[in-house]
């Protein structure tokens, strides 16, 4: 029944940050209401069940840590956990904290009105509720707005087409099918060793190719649990401090600083090891261009090695973009899949896709008939999510069109004109460039201070100063620039969507250090926000 209530707050999303704020309002006697596009909680995992998903964050590390008898009690079963798993976690954790019953699921939310005059959000749903709330949370997810890519005939195809990051629930048996994998971004990484092992021939369409490091997973390794688990606290602690909010060694050498036997060496023990963590092997990786060509090189000769067919293996190592400037890949087995007889590879860059046609794809080089076509295409990363719904803030601006040239937030948080409108992870935060539960905890706890620090005051509105928004995305951009991200023509540069501009979305100054700029601005009193009562919210209209 579509309802026409009224909120403290509202959140967008029954995601990873969606759970927990919800259970953070609670906490602080809110009444708070979830909507959820799906038909339960999860987000990315609930979407995301492609063959072969999982975290290429240990699973020790990727989940939260608000709740010790919740991080004690919980077992996981694989180094990296797969997306069922995660997704039984997830469900878990709503069970446990009774969540649901203030989620609306299979609901859209479609707008997002300030009533400046009330100093309150006028939320609508696809469902046709009409609900009002002080405060609007979009816990959205950062890679939650699938695409598919403009290619003539997409929809011409006979037979079934799939995108990675909706994938059908009850799962897809490719036994003795002839299949097309567009993309080869992390999600493919992951689908194509699993479908080549069951269809009767995968041919992959790769327009770049991407650095992938061997993940080493396997079934959780009882010391290794019990170490985490004995000092939970304290191990996390560390994490949050971190870059990317992993513990992980990272070494404070510099590439270019040590023999070419130190620097091998350094490569391989982390290579053996496996995971993101190889981007740790010397300080000054994404910094600089020459050290970086040291890594870049070893997994070039990885590949080289792990692929039989030399002109299949030079076509798979990337040379077109710094390694790490791309979001690094963690794959098992994917360079080897290539040496199978019924995997084949399309290299797109050379003979580009003309059109997809009633029987399968056709490129410069021929057409390949196929029965299946899965979409690893990816997403409109950080700003796509937000932009579907219609958010109109004071004076009625909208959100998308002052977006128009890049997003523009202070500190990720918030965007000035959009009073009591918050992001969880959005951007101009390190979000993506992290272990996503760190950033959404972190996140939310600020938020729920925040509101606290409100609330205490009598006051009802927060929003950011424009000077402090524009200082923010300023500094943003110097720090991003200062790296090698912004070479690539990746999707943290909004380059993934023909017309999105090229702006870094993240923010690349690191986990530890963002956390301590966001507490020391709100023990400054909220620094560069302005906060005001109702009277003060009408009056500024
Ligand atoms: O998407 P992507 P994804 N013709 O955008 C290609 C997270 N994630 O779903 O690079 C031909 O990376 C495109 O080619 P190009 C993670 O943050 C995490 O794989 O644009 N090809 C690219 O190869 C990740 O980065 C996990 O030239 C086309 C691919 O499609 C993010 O999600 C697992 C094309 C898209 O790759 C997104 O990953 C999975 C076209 N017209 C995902 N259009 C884990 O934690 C696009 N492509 C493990």
């Amino acid at each position: 029944m579509p309802t026409t209530q009224s909120y403290d707050a509202i959140i967008v999303g029954a995601g990873f940050a969606g759970l927990y704020m919800l259970h953070r309002l609670r906490r602080l006697g809110m009444r708070a209401q979830v909507y959820e596009a799906g038909s339960d909680v999860g987000g990315t995992w609930y979407w995301n069940r492609y063959p072969g998903a999982r975290c290429d964050v240990e699973s020790m590390q990727y989940s939260y840590s608000f709740d010790d008898a919740l991080q004690q009690e919980w077992s996981w079963s694989e180094r990296f956990a797969s997306q069922p798993e995660i997704l039984r976690y997830a469900g878990h954790v709503a069970d446990r904290l009774d969540l649901r019953r203030d989620i609306q699921f299979d609901t859209r939310v479609t707008s997002a009105h300030f009533d400046a005059k009330r100093a309150l959000w006028q939320v609508a749903t696809d469902r046709g509720d009409r609900v009002t709330a002080r405060f609007c949370v979009m816990a959205t997810g950062c890679l939650s707005a699938a695409r598919l890519p403009e290619i003539p005939g997409r929809d011409s195809f006979a037979g079934p087409t799939y995108h990675t990051g909706a994938w059908p629930h009850e799962g897809v048996d490719f036994t003795g099918r002839r299949v097309a994998v567009i993309g080869t971004g992390s999600s493919a990484i992951q689908a194509i060793p699993v479908i080549a092992r069951q269809a009767a021939h995968v041919t992959v369409f790769q327009r770049t190719p991407n650095f992938s490091i061997p993940s080493r997973n396997a079934p959780m390794d009882a010391e290794y649990e019990n170490w985490w688990k004995s000092d939970y606290a304290a191990h996390r602690a560390k994490a949050r401090a971190m870059r990317t909010g992993i513990l992980y060694g990272l070494n404070d050498k510099s590439a270019l600083e040590v023999s070419e036997e130190e620097r091998q060496a350094e490569y391989e023990r982390r290579w053996a090891n496996g995971g993101t963590a190889f981007m740790g092997a010397f300080s000054d990786l994404i910094t600089n261009r020459q050290a970086n060509d040291t890594a870049a090189e070893f997994v070039r000769n990885k590949i080289r090695g792990m692929v039989r067919d030399p002109k299949v293996a030079e076509i798979l190592a990337p040379k077109s973009h710094p390694i790490g400037t791309k979001r690094i890949c963690v794959d098992t087995e994917y360079y080897e899949t290539f040496n199978r007889p019924n995997v084949a590879l399309v290299d797109v860059a050379a003979t580009p896709i003309e059109a997809i046609t009633p029987a399968g794809v056709r490129t410069a080089a021929g057409e390949v008939a196929v029965d299946d076509i899965v979409f690893a295409t990816g997403f409109d990363a950080m700003t796509g999510a937000l932009a579907a719904i219609e958010i109109r803030g004071r004076d009625g601006i909208d959100l998308a069109a002052k977006w128009a040239e890049g997003p523009r937030t202070y500190l990720g948080l918030m965007s000035a004109g959009f009073p009591n409108l918050f992001m969880i992870t959005g951007p101009g935060s390190p979000s993506v460039l992290s272990n996503m539960i760190v950033s959404i905890e972190q996140h939310v706890d600020w938020l729920t201070d925040c509101i606290a620090h409100l609330r205490a005051r009598g006051l009802d509105t927060i929003e950011p100063t424009q000077e402090a928004e524009d200082g923010w995305v300023a500094h943003g951009n110097e720090v991003a620039h200062r790296t090698l991200y912004p070479s690539a023509a990746s999707w943290y540069m909004g380059a993934n969507i023909p017309g999105k501009p090229r702006v870094f979305l993240p923010y690349i100054g690191g986990v530890g250090v963002y956390r301590e700029k966001c507490d020391a601005i709100a023990a400054a009193g909220y620094e560069g926000f302005r906060l005001g009562g109702q009277n003060q919210a009408a009056a500024a209209e």
